[in-house]
């Protein structure tokens, strides 16, 4: 019933690698990455080798409420290695508004007999927030409410992901004033729920999630948000290429300045790497090559994957630095030597040295130090002019 994306779907038979038009080293290079990538010990992309081979597809029960599709489009946009041709290889997906060729009570009935049929086994994966306000009316589908839906689908399922931050915990849906009371699924279900923030999410840290259920039966550890850690626990500020130039001070001060051009740290813009979790600057999107992440193209983090700082704080609002913050002021390139502390460095020292009042000493001694050197350095000038 659904679009074909893939052959697998009707050939099962077939080596993996033979349906997804790659080599059998190049699969397994993928699955040491993936590997890799789950934290795993050594050795073990052979057991993510073969439970990527194995026929028994798990069944993926895929809701829609409030979002833009970007969760699925992102998954399907994907280039090479075909991401997308290795998601629907690995998953059956039995229910997929967006995908699904039939419509009305034919896919309602569809849902239906796949949920009864994998009983127990199968995924349910939902993309975008659920409508609270007024019993949840301004989100139905087959005339039932999103809440309901929700509770059907997960009741028997084996397993619930929340793929994108609309899913996660309301993302772009419940914005202030959040006119429709959206809230993510672990507001609506008892069971848990492993998130998949980010808008749109990264394909592979979906691919990775289902692959670990497929391999251990269960879904990864994750953080107090449900986060797998694999993908969410680095600041994005932690990896990103342009660290150095945020640790050495050299800032971008607006769009299309020198800095900007020279591909300078992008925090005075608003960038939210410092407090966003998300591995985004090492797995980047679209398979695409380097620089194929919101900062790698130029523009500032703006924290889509965590709750309170995407869609909340205002982009070009400062970051909240969870490890070390900038100073406000730098040494200039050159500093001249032997004449005591500049303004600059005098303010690189007050931060070094901690604590407000200290800081604030320390400031005091040295400015009084470069007042007079400057004095000192004057006098000769003056002779001069004399
Ligand atoms: Fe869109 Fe998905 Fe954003 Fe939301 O991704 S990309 S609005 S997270 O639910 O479709
Ligand atoms: Fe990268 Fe943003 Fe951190 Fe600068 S503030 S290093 S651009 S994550
Ligand atoms: Fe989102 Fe920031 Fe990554 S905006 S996509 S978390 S770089």
């Amino acid at each position: 019933m659904l679009t074909a994306p893939t052959t697998s779907a009707t050939e099962p038979g077939r080596p993996i690698e033979s349906r997804l038009e790659m080599s059998r080293r190049s699969f397994l290079q993928f699955c040491a990455t993936l590997a890799t990538t789950l934290g795993l010990p050594k050795g073990a992309e052979a057991a993510v080798a073969k439970a990527m081979e194995a026929a028994e597809r798990p069944s993926v029960i895929w809701l829609h409420f409030q979002e833009c599709t970007g969760c699925t489009e992102s998954m399907l946009r994907a280039e090479h290695p075909t991401l997308e041709k290795l998601i629907l290889d690995v998953i059956s997906l039995d229910y997929h508004e967006t995908l699904f060729a039939a419509a009305g009570h034919q896919v309602e009935a569809a849902r239906k007999a796949a949920m009864e049929r994998h009983k127990g086994k199968y995924l349910l994966v939902v993309e975008g927030a659920i409508p609270t306000r007024d019993g949840g009316v301004y989100c139905k589908v087959g005339n039932q409410t999103a809440i309901e839906l929700t509770r059907e689908c997960a009741q028997d399922a084996a397993a619930v992901i929340a793929i994108g931050s609309c899913a996660s915990w309301g993302g772009m849906p419940a914005t202030d004033p959040n006119p429709t009371g959206a809230v993510g699924v672990n507001k609506i279900i008892d069971k848990a729920v492993v998130s998949i923030p980010g808008c749109p999410p990264n394909p592979y840290n979906f691919l990775a999630t289902v692959v670990h259920f497929l391999t251990f039966g269960a879904l990864p550890p994750v953080d107090a948000q449900g986060r797998p850690l694999f993908a969410y626990s680095r600041l994005v500020h932690e990896n990103c290429e342009r660290r150095a130039h945020y640790d050495a001070g050299r800032f971008a001060m607006e769009f299309g300045d020198d800095g900007h051009r020279k591909g300078y740290c992008l925090y005075k813009l608003g960038c939210k790497g410092p407090e966003t979790y998300a591995n985004c600057p090492t797995v980047m999107f679209g398979d695409a090559g380097a620089g194929t992440w919101p900062v790698g193209c130029g523009h500032p983090c703006i924290g889509c994957t965590e709750e309170g700082v995407g869609f909340t704080k205002p982009i070009h609002m400062l970051a909240k630095v969870k490890n070390v913050e900038p100073p406000a002021l730098y040494p200039g390139i050159h500093e001249p030597q032997g004449q005591g502390a500049t303004l600059g460095s005098a303010a690189v020292l007050a931060a070094v040295a901690g604590a407000a009042a200290g800081a604030g000493a320390v400031l005091a001694r040295n400015l009084g130090k470069q007042h007079a050197a400057s004095e000192a350095a004057a006098k000769p000038t003056e002779r001069e002019g004399a």
